[in-house]
């Protein structure tokens, strides 16, 4: 059964001993930040800080902080369910014969019946605030020193696309700035920086409506850090994963839907010429992100439960809880890989390559300069435009083994032939790139060289024991008191 809302995840966390209740007082001004980081190095539990110095809410961190939490997240055994179960949503045929059709049918009524569900109201609105509110009500983290302030860091962002007028929800921070404004960090490359941008191409002054969900179920809160490309709907995507329409209810002051089970609501807009510096801030790199100019938003109205669990996280130096989910968006966005670039066996993104420097891609290698191609597919793939570096192997590679592939690359490789550099859209957290968004990528063509490549030396085989002695050494291994 999905879960209704985050209360229901906390609920499934507490029951797996995934959870930790903290009593102790705790300051959300860099305190917190240091105890999640703490166990998050540790593979520690999540967190619920039930006394939050400043704030009548609790405040929930870490709960995707490990494989395990988020498969549960996702309510699998291992997210590598979800993969399948889309491998083979994407590779039902188109029907032949009329049994073929009629097999088809529960598989549409499946997708159909992701949908999202329009509801007039839900919990997320128990409590309605147009006047009387602050958002330091919230205990919104500073997480580190240097940080320009506290910041809204695990809230889903909605907006609307000014032609098409769908929605798109990405997860965006927000540096407080006031009681009633924050910073809107829509990197450049991101949905709502287009719907914005348009916006603003369309009407020179003017509003943008945005409401942000703060402590959605979490098949929500993962949909919108996932990587889907432009107008495929998150929504409907978390409700293909937890295989329930996501019901959304309209906002209260702006033309925007949101979760109705959220645990809070921020409502307003963001004015299409107002600009101010954000940041720096602490970021998944593990340095500062430096400050820069980024709309504001204005909240107009709050609203939230009752008794509302305030929802967060913190990034900085991997490993950390953002980790986990870019691994359940390696494995889950394999399928979707394979299906432009069949030829791909795994691929794999380890943590210390904090999602975009780093890709370990293995192929079935089949013609010359194939590696090449790859690379440049994934440098035009969606968000992996981002990767810093493409390593490519030969299929008997495991990119799961970051040891492995290190191995066979720096054997295998002539550098100046086997290394490519290209030019292009870099991530806007890069801080050593030429320019902000613009700098360099390098893709490593570590996989075999042909004779068709113009390599004309004999190519040497892979140590390998003889398995005869292999099993003789077995047969002796006892007596030999190792
Ligand atoms: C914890 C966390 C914080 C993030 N903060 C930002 C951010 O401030 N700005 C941004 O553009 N992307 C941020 N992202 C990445 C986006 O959520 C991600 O790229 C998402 O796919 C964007 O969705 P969109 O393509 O619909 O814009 C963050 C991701 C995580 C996991
Ligand atoms: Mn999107």
């Amino acid at each position: 059964m999905a879960y209704e809302d985050l209360r229901a995840f906390i609920a499934a966390l507490e029951k797996a001993g995934e959870l930790k209740r903290i009593a102790v007082e705790a300051d959300p001004v860099l305190e917190i930040a240091e105890i999640a980081d703490r166990v998050s190095k540790r593979g520690g539990p999540a967190l619920l800080f039930e006394n939050v110095k400043g704030s009548r809410m609790p405040l929930l961190i870490n709960a995707f902080g490990s494989r395990r939490r988020m498969a549960l997240a996702l309510e699998v055994d291992s997210v590598e369910e979800v993969a399948g179960h889309l491998r083979e949503l994407l590779h039902t045929k188109p029907p032949e014969g009329l049994i073929d059709k009629l097999k088809m049918v529960p598989r549409l009524i499946e997708v159909g019946s992701y949908l999202p569900k329009k509801v007039k109201q839900g919990p997320a609105c128990e409590v309605v605030k147009e006047k009387d509110f602050s958002l330091f009500d919230l205990p919104a983290l500073q997480c580190w020193p240097l940080d320009a302030g506290r910041y809204i860091t695990f809230g889903a962002v909605f907006s609307r696309d000014p032609e098409s007028g769908r929605q798109n929800c990405g997860l965006y921070r927000m540096q407080l700035y006031d009681e009633r404004t924050t910073g809107m960090h829509w990197q450049i490359h991101k949905q709502g920086a287009d719907h914005f941008r348009r916006s603003a191409q369309a009407a020179t002054n003017g509003r943008m409506a945005v409401a942000v969900a703060i402590g959605t179920d979490p098949a929500v809160t993962f949909s919108a850090i996932a990587p889907l490309p432009p107008d495929v709907d998150e929504i409907l995507f978390a409700g293909f994963l937890r295989s329930k329409p996501v019901e959304m209810m309209p906002c209260r002051t702006v033309e925007l839907e949101v979760p109705a089970t959220a645990e809070i609501i921020l409502e307003g807009y963001v004015e299409l010429e107002e600009r101010r510096r954000e940041g720096p801030f602490g970021d998944h790199t593990g340095f500062y992100s430096l400050a820069d100019d980024y709309p504001v938003f204005h909240v107009t109205c709050m609203t939230h439960r009752r008794d509302p669990i305030y929802s967060t996280t913190i990034v900085g130096r991997p490993p950390m809880e953002d980790c986990h989910m870019g691994y359940a968006i390696e494995r889950i966005f394999l399928p979707l890989m394979q299906l432009q670039l069949p030829e791909i066996v795994d691929i794999h993104m380890p943590f210390e390559g904090v999602f975009h420097n780093l890709m370990l891609v293995s192929i079935r290698k089949a013609y010359p300069g194939h590696a090449r191609k790859v690379m440049n597919a994934i440098w035009s793939l969606g968000q992996a435009m981002f990767t810093k570096c493409v390593v490519v192997v030969d299929e008997d590679v495991n990119v799961q083994d970051p040891a492995e592939v290190v191995w066979k690359t720096l054997n295998n490789i002539d550098p100046e032939r086997d290394i490519q550099f290209v030019l292009g859209p870099v991530d806007s957290l890069d801080h050593s790139s030429r320019l902000p968004n613009f700098g360099s990528k390098m893709g490593v063509d570590a996989t075999r060289k042909w004779p068709s490549e113009g390599f004309t030396r004999p190519w040497p085989e892979e140590l390998r024991m003889d398995p005869r002695v292999k099993a003789l050494v077995d047969g002796k291994w006892d007596q030999l008191g190792l």
